[in-house]
């Protein structure tokens, strides 16, 4: 699943240039039995199946003894909610693993001692945490310095409160639809002001919320 973001995109290029790196560990590798099963029944009954205790620690284990300082993340509908200032903090880590769900999740006991912090993509219901880790492997990785060219107007200081201003390129007409006359003027410090109004309007109309906050 995670060549997706490993072979192409912003992530790749941070590769190439070794600000970034990834591996995978495959749970299964870390069965003991020769079906490969990481998974058994819940205990007290119900749906679903729950990943064992075992295979995780033992897989974990591996991991530290070539990254000992790693910060296990669990990726989990229970976590924080994910945002820019999480993603931030992350940033700062020189190591995380990821460590993703899959049928019910993993027994509780491995969240009580393996797991350092549990994150939450947000509430709704997905098949397992690796899309969940890619995300926050993405977001994570473009903070770094040297992985973004100059394509980083995402990330000024108004990127954690606002949406961004409305975006046009050519042509200048479009079915009749044209371009905003001001952005034509050249008159740079007309368009920055615009493109701030028009960003507060955006987000007062579409997420409030954001301002709320
Ligand atoms: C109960 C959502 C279950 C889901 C309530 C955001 C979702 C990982 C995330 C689920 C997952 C809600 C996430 C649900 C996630 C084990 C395997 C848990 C997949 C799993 C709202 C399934 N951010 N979901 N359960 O989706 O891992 O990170």
């Amino acid at each position: 699943m995670f060549s997706a973001i490993s072979d192409e995109g912003v992530i790749a290029r941070a590769i190439k240039k070794s600000i970034v790196s990834m591996k995978t560990w495959q749970l299964r590798d870390f069965s003991d039995n020769q079906y490969r099963n990481v998974d058994d029944k819940p205990y007290g009954g119900g749906a679903g199946m729950v990943m064992q205790v075992k295979p995780i620690r033992d897989c974990l284990s591996t991991i530290k003894k070539d990254s000992p300082d790693t910060k296990v993340v669990y990726l989990s509908p229970q976590g924080k909610k994910l945002n820019q200032e999480l993603v931030e903090e992350l940033s700062e880590l020189d190591s995380i693993t990821f460590l993703c769900g899959r049928y019910e999740g993993v027994d509780e006991r491995v969240i009580e001692n393996d797991v350092d912090m549990e994150i939450s993509i947000g509430d709704y219901v997905i098949s397992g945490g690796e899309l969940a880790a890619m995300v926050l492997i993405d977001a994570i990785s473009r903070r770094l310095p040297g992985v973004l060219g100059n394509e980083s107007s995402l990330e000024d200081s108004f990127a954690n409160s606002l949406l961004d201003h409305p975006h046009y390129t050519r042509p200048e007409v479009v079915d009749g639809q044209r371009v905003p006359e001001v952005l034509l003027s050249g008159h740079q410090a007309k368009i920055d002001a615009w493109r701030l109004q028009q960003s507060i309007e955006k987000t007062k109309l579409k997420r409030p919320d954001l301002i709320d906050d």
